[in-house]
Protein backbone atom coordinates (compact mmCIF):
# COMPACT_ATOMS: atom_id res chain seq x y z
CA UNK A 1 0.00 0.00 0.00
CA UNK A 2 1.94 2.86 -1.13
CA UNK A 3 -0.60 6.00 -1.41
CA UNK A 4 0.54 7.33 1.97
CA UNK A 5 3.74 7.80 0.56
CA UNK A 6 2.66 9.64 -2.67
CA UNK A 7 0.32 11.62 -0.52
CA UNK A 8 2.78 13.09 1.80
CA UNK A 9 5.06 13.60 -1.39
CA UNK A 10 2.54 15.82 -2.87
CA UNK A 11 2.12 17.99 0.56
CA UNK A 12 5.93 18.30 0.21
CA UNK A 13 6.17 18.98 -2.71
CA UNK A 14 4.92 23.04 -2.67
CA UNK A 15 7.18 23.89 0.49
CA UNK A 16 10.23 22.62 -1.51
CA UNK A 17 9.14 25.98 -3.83
CA UNK A 18 8.36 28.58 -1.91
CA UNK A 19 10.44 30.64 -0.11
CA UNK A 20 13.93 28.86 -1.68
CA UNK A 21 16.42 31.91 -1.89
CA UNK A 22 19.72 30.52 0.17
CA UNK A 23 21.58 33.82 1.64
CA UNK A 24 24.84 33.50 2.60
CA UNK A 25 28.04 35.44 3.70
CA UNK A 26 26.24 38.41 4.27
CA UNK A 27 28.84 41.10 5.52
CA UNK A 28 29.41 45.01 5.38
CA UNK A 29 32.16 47.44 5.05
CA UNK A 30 32.19 49.70 8.32
CA UNK A 31 32.01 53.18 7.47
CA UNK A 32 34.59 55.98 8.34
CA UNK A 33 31.62 59.17 8.05
CA UNK A 34 28.00 58.17 8.41
CA UNK A 35 27.39 60.78 5.81
CA UNK A 36 29.14 58.59 3.15
CA UNK A 37 27.28 55.69 1.98
CA UNK A 38 27.78 52.04 3.30
CA UNK A 39 28.16 48.65 0.99
CA UNK A 40 26.91 45.42 2.15
CA UNK A 41 27.59 42.58 0.28
CA UNK A 42 26.38 38.52 -0.22
CA UNK A 43 25.61 35.43 -2.08
CA UNK A 44 22.37 34.87 -3.68
CA UNK A 45 21.16 30.95 -4.45
CA UNK A 46 17.53 30.11 -5.83
CA UNK A 47 17.12 26.96 -6.91
CA UNK A 48 13.74 27.91 -8.78
CA UNK A 49 15.11 31.01 -9.88
CA UNK A 50 14.01 34.05 -8.73
CA UNK A 51 14.45 37.99 -8.66
CA UNK A 52 15.81 40.58 -5.64
CA UNK A 53 13.12 43.05 -5.68
CA UNK A 54 14.21 45.53 -2.79
CA UNK A 55 15.66 45.49 0.43
CA UNK A 56 15.75 47.68 3.51
CA UNK A 57 17.45 48.15 7.12
CA UNK A 58 16.51 50.26 9.95
CA UNK A 59 20.16 51.54 9.57
CA UNK A 60 19.68 53.39 6.41
CA UNK A 61 17.30 55.76 4.97
CA UNK A 62 17.23 53.76 1.65
CA UNK A 63 19.38 50.76 0.05
CA UNK A 64 19.51 50.37 -3.52
CA UNK A 65 20.99 48.01 -5.82
CA UNK A 66 24.18 48.32 -7.70
CA UNK A 67 26.34 47.07 -10.34
CA UNK A 68 29.11 48.22 -11.39
CA UNK A 69 30.09 49.13 -14.92
CA UNK A 70 33.25 50.16 -16.53
CA UNK A 71 33.63 52.37 -19.59
CA UNK A 72 35.70 52.20 -22.82
CA UNK A 73 38.23 54.78 -20.54
CA UNK A 74 38.50 51.80 -17.71
CA UNK A 75 36.19 54.42 -15.36
CA UNK A 76 34.34 52.64 -13.23
CA UNK A 77 31.14 53.58 -12.05
CA UNK A 78 27.79 52.12 -10.47
CA UNK A 79 24.55 51.23 -12.28
CA UNK A 80 21.43 51.31 -10.12
CA UNK A 81 19.28 48.05 -11.09
CA UNK A 82 15.45 48.10 -10.53
CA UNK A 83 16.48 44.42 -9.96
CA UNK A 84 18.76 41.91 -9.48
CA UNK A 85 18.04 38.29 -11.70
CA UNK A 86 18.32 35.06 -9.80
CA UNK A 87 19.20 32.48 -12.49
CA UNK A 88 17.99 28.71 -11.56
CA UNK A 89 20.74 27.55 -9.22
CA UNK A 90 22.92 29.70 -9.61
CA UNK A 91 25.45 31.91 -7.06
CA UNK A 92 24.82 35.47 -7.66
CA UNK A 93 27.65 37.31 -5.63
CA UNK A 94 27.42 40.72 -4.36
CA UNK A 95 31.54 41.75 -3.68
CA UNK A 96 33.74 45.13 -3.37
CA UNK A 97 34.48 45.84 -6.68
CA UNK A 98 31.09 44.47 -8.46
CA UNK A 99 27.09 44.58 -7.22
CA UNK A 100 26.65 46.00 -3.86
CA UNK A 101 23.88 47.06 -1.84
CA UNK A 102 24.23 50.56 -1.29
CA UNK A 103 23.00 51.96 2.00
CA UNK A 104 22.01 55.50 1.75
CA UNK A 105 21.16 57.53 4.34
CA UNK A 106 22.81 55.95 6.95
CA UNK A 107 21.85 57.30 10.63
CA UNK A 108 25.53 56.77 12.05
CA UNK A 109 28.62 54.95 10.47
CA UNK A 110 29.12 51.51 10.59
CA UNK A 111 31.37 50.18 13.23
CA UNK A 112 33.74 47.16 13.25
CA UNK A 113 32.39 44.34 15.02
CA UNK A 114 28.41 45.36 15.00
CA UNK A 115 25.92 43.70 13.27
CA UNK A 116 22.41 44.73 11.31
CA UNK A 117 19.69 43.30 10.02
CA UNK A 118 19.33 43.45 6.29
CA UNK A 119 15.38 42.45 4.99
CA UNK A 120 15.40 41.14 1.48
CA UNK A 121 12.56 41.03 -0.69
CA UNK A 122 12.18 38.53 -3.36
CA UNK A 123 9.57 38.06 -6.24
CA UNK A 124 8.91 34.48 -5.42
CA UNK A 125 10.48 34.02 -1.79
CA UNK A 126 8.99 36.75 -0.16
CA UNK A 127 10.75 38.47 2.60
CA UNK A 128 13.79 37.13 4.06
CA UNK A 129 15.96 38.99 6.76
CA UNK A 130 19.56 37.97 7.79
CA UNK A 131 22.14 39.28 10.14
CA UNK A 132 25.03 40.88 8.56
CA UNK A 133 28.25 41.70 10.66
CA UNK A 134 30.07 44.73 10.01
CA UNK A 135 33.66 43.92 8.91
CA UNK A 136 36.64 46.25 8.97
CA UNK A 137 37.06 49.03 6.55
CA UNK A 138 39.69 47.38 4.19
CA UNK A 139 37.90 43.80 4.40
CA UNK A 140 37.02 42.11 1.10
CA UNK A 141 35.11 39.32 2.64
CA UNK A 142 34.09 37.10 5.29
CA UNK A 143 37.25 35.06 6.10
CA UNK A 144 39.34 37.73 4.38
CA UNK A 145 42.40 39.87 4.74
CA UNK A 146 41.26 42.69 6.69
CA UNK A 147 38.66 41.06 8.37
CU1 LIG B 1 26.81 51.78 -5.11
Amino acid sequence: MKYPLVAALLFACPAITFADVAVTDPWARASILASRPGAAYLSLTSDTGDRLLSATTPVAGQVMIHAAETDANGVSRMVHLEALDLPSGQTVTLSPGGMHLMLMGLGEKLREGTRFPLTLTFETAGEITVEVPVLGVGAMGPGGPGE
